[in-house]
């Protein structure tokens, strides 16, 4: 018999939903998570989350609960390690926090750096900015919150991230590396290692329109993984996309309402200099050259007439 874990990442469970969501998002995440936990039970697996399982450290007592009679309904052992979501203002320590509750009422069971042993595989845990456990045997399974990509970087300028190939051969001892915070799933494979990053359970943005959530049931013994795609309805039905393609057409222009909020006018003598904002504002819409030469020009005109 397949001897399996299953694995998810990135859960978010939220009590308001994501702009443009027009569905019963918050029956739709319980109806997910009571999926996954069918699948266990019925394959008799525990579940592996590799963090963010709420996300934010605030969501209310009502959602917790709706979590935890969920859990509850079902016989399945639950594994997790925290990501920055589930922490307080993204600071170690899981006190006062959803998933500190969930912990200190078993119904989450925590994964650290000393091993746990699950379906007789050695597992280590590793929550946000933890340090990596180093196994003592080789072959065994880490789980952790850590931003991993396939081979592009989520977007310009991204720095505090991995590339799988180069964690997988920093790291010979784990044979299985599950990871969380990066919301693209990749299965990367390397000499006998794999690093299965699986994604967000629910689309939460238009950037998700394409995007089909799964979790994985990993055969510990063969390494075989099958992915398990989330029942979900489509892209047009649980999102607005009128408002998505009003939001396209907008794109390109630039909104500063934001910007002269933040200039707060107490008094006259507070007031910023109006070349100084022009100036920040000029920088802020990347303005061409021609655009700042006659910006310039008009100023310097003002500034000789009033002399
Ligand atoms: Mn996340």
């Amino acid at each position: 018999m397949r001897k399996s874990i299953i694995v998810c990442g990135d859960v978010h469970f939220r009590s308001r939903k994501p702009k443009k969501r027009i569905d019963d998002f918050l029956t739709t995440q319980i109806l997910k998570l009571s999926q996954m936990l069918f699948y266990c039970e019925n394959n008799n697996a525990p579940l592996i989350i590799a963090g963010d399982i709420f996300d934010t450290a605030v969501e209310p007592y009502w959602l917790c609960s709706m979590v935890a009679n969920t859990i509850m309904s079902f016989k399945v052992d639950i594994f997790v390690v925290a990501g920055q979501h589930d922490l307080r203002f993204h600071t170690k320590g899981l006190k006062n926090t959803p998933l500190g509750l969930m912990l200190s009422s078993e119904l989450m069971f925590l994964l650290e750096d000393k091993p746990d042993l699950i379906q007789d595989q050695v597992v280590y845990g590793k929550s946000w900015e933890d340090e990596t456990p180093e196994p003592i045997e080789k072959g065994a399974i880490l789980v952790t919150h850590e931003m991993v990509v396939e081979n592009d970087k989520l977007f310009p300028g991204q720095s505090s991230h991995q590339y799988a190939l180069s964690l997988l051969r920093r790291n010979p001892k784990y044979k299985l590396i599950i990871s969380g915070d990066n919301h693209r799933p990749h299965i990367v494979k390397r000499k006998g290692q794999i690093n299965l990053n699986c994604g967000s359970m629910m689309r939460s943005s238009k950037d998700q329109k394409d995007y089909k959530p799964c979790f994985y049931d990993v055969d510990v013994e063969t390494m075989d993984i099958k992915k398990i795609p989330f029942e979900i309805e489509p892209f047009d039905i649980v999102f607005d996309l009128s408002m998505i393609d009003k939001e396209e057409e907008q794109k390109d222009r630039i909104d500063f309402s934001e910007y002269v909020k933040s200039i707060e006018i107490k008094n006259d003598n507070e007031r910023p200099e109006f070349r100084t904002i022009l100036k920040e504002v000029i920088e802020e819409a990347k303005a061409n050259k021609r655009v700042k030469s006659i910006i310039t020009n008009i100023m310097e005109n003002i500034k000789n007439e009033s002399c």
